[in-house]
């Protein structure tokens, strides 16, 4: 399991800042579509020794301003989610009667605590943190969340204490038959995960009962389907058919990201009667994050109108653009109709995600591409995109060498990701672009190459200056 870091402090003092900083992936992402990541208040991140989970919370105000009760309640749910909590200060405003509330509430409900002075920079770290000492939250830590200053050695500090775990989903596995496909089945409260489920793994097998306890845990459950292993992540906790109506399932974004994280591919289930939700929205945006391949489900379909089965559709295509890569089923899993195309899909989005990708096809496709519509010119300069190379699996990532790359407009970026997506055929699966600009990465090391690579080196370059 991803470590959860919760960021809280009173208003202001930079919990958001210092989250887009930790969040920030350093991959360029798939695309940049509106409203996708406004206000998020979860997020993966990966900077210092391992990856993590923050959750950014709203001010806690206090003292004399009065406590905002919704913010404390928001609050006090981070801190139970959360394994350690980064409690945020002003280093230029000082201490304040909020920052005391907070730190109360802090020692109170959370695991472990760290103390952390923003707005630190050009201050002196012993300067920065010294009136915070009675807080009783341990050493300051003065960082500049605005600037990036010391947010390194802050995450060092703070993931120290936990190990990597096992997070083998990027890696391929060793022997594709020997090895499971672990599926997360994500989606809110009462889209029909659980029933979704039974019908996958059949009726009558040994189903498994949620663990009563906390709101994170998943239950995993390992089933056979035509010689191949799966495993089901439930977020919902599985019980038996008769007994599905006697839950109460409690949502927790975070359980669904750490079955996110734990999966291979992705099953979103959506609800057509209630149609795409801010909810919705944004955990979907998050499992495009993580770049997991995807299988878009719509459940109950059965006793719709053609008319409201229009209007779904079309709600999908507006409010989910970013999502065009998925493949989408209908189904009802009431029924189980359909049911049947789900683990086909999956095995498609798991291919596509985890395929091959020669750099001879990736740059001939990157060749065709850019005669075919080339890029702007920037300052009377056009930007040169010289060959492509695969970067990783799980998503496919794809390297771009060339001139001025920094300067790619995002339109074109989306452009060359829809030619590799359709010349690779990687439906199913996010891709990701990232552009190297200037040297040659060989250079400096060609005396590192054996005598095969060097010849490998002049082929290709011979290519790329045609
Ligand atoms: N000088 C300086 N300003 C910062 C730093 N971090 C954040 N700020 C600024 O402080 C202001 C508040 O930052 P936010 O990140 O929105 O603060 P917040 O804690 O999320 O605020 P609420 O969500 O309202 O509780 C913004 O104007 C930031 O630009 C920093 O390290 N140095
Ligand atoms: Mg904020």
């Amino acid at each position: 399991m991803l470590p959860v870091i919760a960021l809280i402090g009173r208003p202001n003092v930079g919990k958001s800042t210092l989250f887009n900083r930790l969040t920030r992936s350093r991959d360029a992402l798939v695309a940049d579509y509106p409203g996708l990541t406004r206000d998020r208040q979860y997020g993966f991140g990966r900077l210092g020794p391992i990856p993590y989970l923050v959750i950014d919370t709203g001010g806690v105000a206090g003292g004399e301003v009065g406590i905002n009760i919704r913010m404390v309640e928001q609050t006090a749910r981070a801190l139970e989610e959360a394994d350690a909590a980064l409690i945020m200060v002003d280093g230029r405003e000082g201490l304040t009667a909020a920052d005391e509330h907070v730190a109360e509430l802090a020692r109170k409900n959370a695991k472990k605590t760290w103390l952390v002075v923003n707005k630190s920079e050009g201050l002196d770290s012993a300067i920065a943190g010294g009136e915070f000492h009675g807080l009783g939250l341990g050493e300051p830590l003065a960082v500049s969340a605005a600037h990036g200053d010391r947010i390194s050695a802050l995450m060092e500090h703070v993931l120290a204490d936990f190990d990597a775990g096992q997070t083998d989903a990027d890696e391929p596995p060793l022997d594709e038959d020997e090895r499971e496909l672990r599926i997360a089945v994500v989606g809110r409260p009462n889209v029909g995960k659980s029933t979704l489920i039974n019908r996958l793994i059949g009726e009558d097998r040994l189903v498994v009962f949620d663990q009563p306890g906390t709101t994170r845990d998943s239950v995993s459950v390992p089933f056979e389907r035509n010689d191949r292993k799966y495993e089901l992540i439930d977020t919902a906790g599985i019980r038996r058919k008769s007994k599905v109506h006697e839950v109460i399932e409690k949502f927790s974004i975070i359980k669904a990201l750490q079955a996110i994280e734990r999966a291979q591919v992705v099953i979103a289930v959506l609800d057509a009667h209630e149609g795409v939700t801010e909810q919705d929205v944004s955990l979907l945006g998050l499992i495009l994050e993580r770049g997991r391949a995807l299988v878009v489900v719509t459940n109950k379909w059965d006793g719709l109108s053609a008319s409201d089965r229009k209007h779904v559709r079309d709600e999908l295509d507006r409010r989910l653009p970013f999502l065009d890569f998925a493949e989408r089923i209908t189904i009802s899993a009431l029924h189980g109709t359909a049911v049947g195309d789900l683990l086909p899909a999956v095995e498609r989005a798991y291919r596509a995600a985890t395929r091959d990708l020669a750099t001879t096809a990736l740059t001939r496709e990157l060749e065709s591409a850019v005669t075919a519509h080339p890029p702007p010119l920037v300052r009377g300069r056009r930007i040169r995109l010289r060959y492509a190379h695969q970067g990783g699996r799980n998503p496919p990532v794809i390297v771009i060498h060339g001139n001025q790359t920094e300067k790619v407009p995002e339109a074109y970026r989306r452009y060359l990701i829809n030619r590799f997506r359709k010349a690779f055929k990687l439906k199913g699966t996010p891709v990701r672009l990232t552009f190297k600009t200037g040297k040659n990465p060989y250079q400096g090391k060609r005396n590192k190459l054996t005598p095969r690579q060097e010849q490998k080196r002049k082929r290709l370059m011979k290519r790329v200056k045609r």
